[in-house]
């Protein structure tokens, strides 16, 4: 998931990362919104309100994502792990971790075939990985936590490799969905730098609605998932502009842009925009480098907030070649909604 970088562990790095926050926030914001048409990056969604709204969003009715990747690994938990592993043991290493709430399930079949079981969560969110070692530690004995604070996109990662192992890298709940093609290639690349020839990827991805591949996914409840009933989603997207008002001092008036979810069937992504509802004017105030900008809103206008992409099955084999992985099992729900893929480096 993105997420901005959190505070560290003592007040000195606090507030060194407090600042470098606020100045990416800033650079995002002025980049994004001086241009033609007006973006704003997805990671700005996740801080404290909007990681929570997040969660929300994760046990939405409409929101079937999540509840469809857990059962997968609850039915193919054991099977993954056998053709993961082989003869030897497994160490799990997760990029962008979050808590970990699903990986438990990945973790306890680990430590039905192994004793002790190393399990190395990557996350530029410090509070999130001890999160995620507390809840881990506690729940699944046998697993060694060594939680990694990085950002996977940007910098290179390290993974451990206790002696004879394994290594099954996981990259969970649709979060390359998140990346336009090349930047996916590139995660999966610099993950891929760190793994040997026969450790394998669990790669979940969102499915995209019709073709030959797809039992029940319709546009429709595609849409749903992302503009849901209650207004969870709605709430989420207009967080970043919370966000901004507070942290920038910008004046966006919350009830003057609408939420809207499109499906790009071109593009095979569902796109989040904000849009603007007449025209208005709202002022980004000057920054460290900055000047102050008059940010022109037009009529129906928008600031495109998130992409998220939907996947076919050739999709994912076009993103894991590159990569230098080769899909060795996938693993589908009944209605085809959602698809966790085991891929081996090769
Ligand atoms: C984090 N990511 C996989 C979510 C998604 O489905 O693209 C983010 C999200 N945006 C709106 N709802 C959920």
């Amino acid at each position: 998931m993105f997420e901005s970088p959190t505070p560290g562990a003592n007040v000195s790095s606090f507030t060194q990362e407090v600042t470098a926050v606020n100045a990416a926030v800033a650079h995002e914001a002025y980049t994004g919104l001086t241009a033609s048409p007006k973006t704003l990056t997805p990671w700005l969604f996740y801080d404290e309100a909007g990681s929570h709204l997040f969660e929300q969003i994760t046990v939405l009715p409409e929101y079937y994502l999540t509840r469809t990747e857990r059962a997968l690994f609850a039915a193919h938990a054991d099977e993954i792990l056998e053709a993961a592993g082989g003869v030897q043991p497994v160490t799990l290493a997760e990029l962008g971790a979050g808590t970990a709430t699903k990986t438990g399930i990945l973790l306890a079949a680990a430590v039905r075939r192994q004793a002790s079981v190393l399990y190395q969560p990557i996350d530029v969110s410090e509070t999130s990985v001890e999160e995620a070692r507390e809840n881990i530690e506690r729940n699944i004995p046998g697993v060694v936590v060594e939680p990694q604070v990085a950002n996977y996109i940007t910098e290179p990662i390290r993974i451990e490799r206790p002696h004879d192992a394994r290594v099954l890298a996981l990259y969970i709940g649709s979060s390359i969905g998140n990346f336009a093609p090349d930047e996916a290639v590139a995660i999966l690349r610099n993950l891929r730098g760190q793994l040997q020839v026969g450790d394998s990827l669990l790669l979940g991805t969102d499915l995209a609605p019709g073709g030959t591949h797809n039992g029940g996914k319709s546009v429709a409840s595609l849409l749903a998932a992302y503009d849901d009933a209650q207004g969870v989603t709605a709430a989420f997207n207009r967080n970043v502009l919370v966000r901004l008002n507070r942290e920038l001092g910008t004046n966006f008036d919350l009830d003057r842009f609408r939420h809207r979810a499109r499906w790009n069937p071109l593009a095979s992504r569902i796109e989040m925009h904000l849009e603007s509802v007449g025209p208005q004017t709202v002022t980004l105030p000057a920054g460290a480098e900055t000047p102050a900008v008059p940010m022109r809103f037009a009529a129906g206008e928008t600031i495109h907030t998130e992409n998220s992409y939907k996947f076919t099955p050739a999709m994912i084999a076009a993103m894991l070649k590159p990569a230098c992985f080769a899909t060795s099992r996938t693993f589908m729900d009944a209605q085809n909604l959602f698809a966790v893929t085991l891929a081996t480096a090769v």
